[in-house]
């Protein structure tokens, strides 16, 4: 089974795009800041202790977000794959995914939105007058979401490329057009691995 993760920074359309591929190749989406936002507007446990790192632009710890994510996996019986939205976020998130795909004989594609700071800032605001988030609405929270991308969540970049798993994508253009070019990589990716 091929499985996507959809990696970028934040605001690069990783939640926009999936809705797309999802239609497009039947896969499950597993939004790991969906999964937060749910259980923190349900003020479960699991969603007061997002909630601290969330509303301040920090990283859920791994050990939290880890087995959260396989837990979700888990529910879904005989899937055509996977799409992972903002998973995983760290080198330790990708060693642990890398393991549990292995032990159930799936591999995973990487697909990498590339977009400008200034772009992510624009779109991050505007997305914040709709959405009632409060990540997206303070400028300091979103440069730290920044910062933590590149110092904790783009070297998983490079651990997939390694493997040769990893493709890039330019995130900037209408929603068809970016989506078109996330179709013709994974496509390709679905040709080498037969
Ligand atoms: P996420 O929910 O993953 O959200 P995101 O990175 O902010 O946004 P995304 O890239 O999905 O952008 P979208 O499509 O909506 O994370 C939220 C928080 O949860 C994290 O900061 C972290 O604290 C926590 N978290 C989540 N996963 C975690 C993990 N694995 N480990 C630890 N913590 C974790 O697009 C944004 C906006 O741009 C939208 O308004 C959209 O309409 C617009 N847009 C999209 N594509 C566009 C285009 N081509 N042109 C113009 N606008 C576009």
């Amino acid at each position: 089974m091929l499985n996507i993760i959809l990696f970028g920074p934040p605001g690069s359309g990783k939640g926009t795009q999936s809705e797309n591929l999802i239609e497009k190749y039947d896969l499950v989406h597993l939004s790991t800041g969906d999964i937060f936002r749910y259980n923190m507007k349900n003020d479960t446990e699991l969603g007061q202790l997002a909630k601290r790192y969330i509303s301040a632009g920090n990283l859920v710890p791994d050990e939290v977000t880890i087995s959260m994510l396989k837990a979700e996996v888990e529910k879904h019986e005989d899937p055509k794959g996977f799409i992972f939205d903002g998973f995983p976020r760290t080198i330790p998130q990708a060693v642990a995914l890398d393991e549990y795909l292995n032990g159930r004989g799936d591999d995973i594609v990487v697909l990498e939105l590339e977009v400008p700071d200034e772009e992510l800032i624009e779109r991050l605001k505007n997305r914040a007058l709709t959405s009632g988030r409060t990540d997206d609405a303070d400028p300091e929270v979103i440069n730290n979401r920044l910062s933590v991308y590149y110092k904790d969540t783009s070297p998983v970049a490079g651990h997939y490329s390694n493997k040769g798993k990893h493709a890039k994508v330019n995130g900037v253009g209408s929603l068809d057009d970016v989506a078109s070019r996330l179709f013709q990589e994974f496509d390709a990716c679905i040709k080498v691995n037969g």
